[in-house]
C-alpha cells in the first residue's frame, strides 16, 4: 500500500461517516452538483463493499441521515439537523418550483414579453424581511443546544483525552468526587495496525469484531465509560491539532496543544461506540481510531476498581527491585 492507498483509507473511513449526510447536502443546496455525485458514487461503492464485508460499525449499510445518537445532546443536534433540512427542503421546492415553471411557462418560443419594471418596494422588503425571519428561527434552538453543551457543570467524573501522533491517552481524573489513577494509551488494533502494512496481503475485509468490519475502527484498550452519569471530557494534545469525535455521542471537540478544550455527555444506551480523530494531523490521521465502552456504573465501578488494582501492582513490582 502506497500513501496515496493510506490516505484513501483514511478518507473511506471518514466517507462512511459523514459522506452521505454530505451528498444530501449538497443536493438540497444545489451548490455543487458534480461533487455530490463523485462523493454519492464513492459514498455507494464504499457502502456496497460495506454491506458485503457485513454490517459496519455504528452506521448502518445505505444509511443516509445522521445518527440519532445515545445522549440527550446527540437527539438534540439530530433534531436541530432534521428541522434545518426540512426548512431547506421546503425553501429547495419553493424556490426551484418557481424557476421550472417560469422557465417552461414564460418562455421566449410560448411568445412571452418581459416585464420592464425594476424595482418593487413590497417584494424587496418581502425579500429581506422572510429570509431574516427564517435565520432567526434556525438560529434560536441552535444556540439553544450549543448553551446546552457548553454547560459542563454538575458532572460526575472527568476524563482528560490527550491526542498524540498517533494515538489518545485517556486519564480518568476522578469519578464521583474521587481521584482516580487510571491512565492508559488506546491505538489502533494489531490486526488492523499488520493489515494495513504495505504488501501485507491480508485483507481490510478480515479484520471483524463480532460481525462487523472493524478495519481501522478497533482499539487495543477502549475507553470505558458509565450510563447515565455526567461526564466531563477534558480535551488537549500534546503535539499537533487532534479532534476527539464519536458520533454517537454528538460532537467533536478539537484537542490543541497547550489549550485544553471540555465537553460532556450522558450516555444514555450501553453500548460499543466508535469513533476517530476528526482532524487531519498527519501521516498517520487515519489510524487513530476511537472507541467507548459504555456500561452500567455497576461494571464501570468494577472495571475502574481493576485498573487502579493493576496501576497499583505495576508500581510495586517497579519499586519492589529496587528496595530489595
Ligand atoms: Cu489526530
Amino acid at each position: 500500500m502506497g500513501a496515496g492507498t493510506l490516505s484513501r483509507d483514511a478518507s473511506v473511513a471518514a466517507l462512511d461517516r459523514g459522506g452521505s449526510s454530505f451528498a444530501t447536502f449538497f443536493l438540497f443546496f444545489g451548490v455543487d452538483l458534480m461533487k455530490a455525485g463523485a462523493i454519492l458514487r464513492y459514498g455507494f461503492g464504499l457502502l456496497a463493499a460495506a454491506a458485503s464485508a457485513g454490517a459496519l460499525a455504528n452506521p448502518k449499510p445505505w444509511q443516509l441521515n445522521m445518527t440519532e445518537g445515545v445522549t440527550e445532546t446527540a437527539s438534540r443536534v439530530h433534531s436541530l439537523h432534521m428541522l434545518i433540512l426540512w426548512i431547506c427542503i421546503v425553501i429547495g421546492v419553493i424556490v426551484f418550483g418557481a424557476m421550472t415553471v417560469a422557465m417552461i411557462k414564460f418562455r421566449k418560443s410560448k411568445g412571452a414579453v418581459p416585464a420592464k419594471w425594476s424595482h418593487n418596494t413590497l417584494a424587496e422588503v418581502l425579500w429581506t424581511v422572510i429570509p431574516v425571519l427564517i435565520l432567526i428561527g434556525m438560529a434560536w434552538p441552535a444556540t439553544k443546544t450549543l448553551v446546552y453543551m457548553a454547560d459542563v457543570t454538575e458532572s460526575e467524573m472527568t476524563v482528560k483525552v490527550t491526542g498524540y501522533q498517533w494515538m489518545w491517552r485517556y486519564e480518568i481524573l476522578n469519578y464521583k468526587g474521587e481521584s482516580t489513577s487510571v491512565n492508559f494509551v488506546s491505538r489502533l488494533d494489531r490486526q488492523s495496525d499488520t493489515t494495513r502494512q504495505l504488501n501485507s496481503g491480508l485483507s481490510p475485509d478480515d479484520v471483524k469484531t463480532g460481525d462487523e468490519n472493524t478495519y481501522l475502527l478497533n482499539v487495543d484498550k477502549p475507553l470505558v465509560l458509565p450510563t447515565n452519569t455526567k461526564i466531563r471530557f477534558v480535551i488537549t494534545a500534546d503535539d499537533v491539532i487532534h479532534s476527539w469525535w464519536v458520533p454517537n455521542l454528538g460532537w467533536k471537540q478539537d484537542a490543541i496543544p497547550g489549550v485544553v478544550n471540555q465537553s460532556w455527555a450522558k450516555i444514555d444506551k450501553a453500548g460499543t461506540y466508535r469513533g476517530q480523530c476528526a482532524e487531519l494531523c498527519g501521516k498517520d490521521h487515519g489510524f487513530m481510531p476511537i472507541v467507548v465502552n459504555a456500561v452500567s456504573p455497576q461494571e464501570f465501578e468494577q472495571w475502574l476498581a481493576s485498573q487502579q488494582a493493576a496501576k497499583t501492582a505495576d508500581t510495586t513490582s517497579v519499586v519492589a527491585p529496587g528496595r530489595g
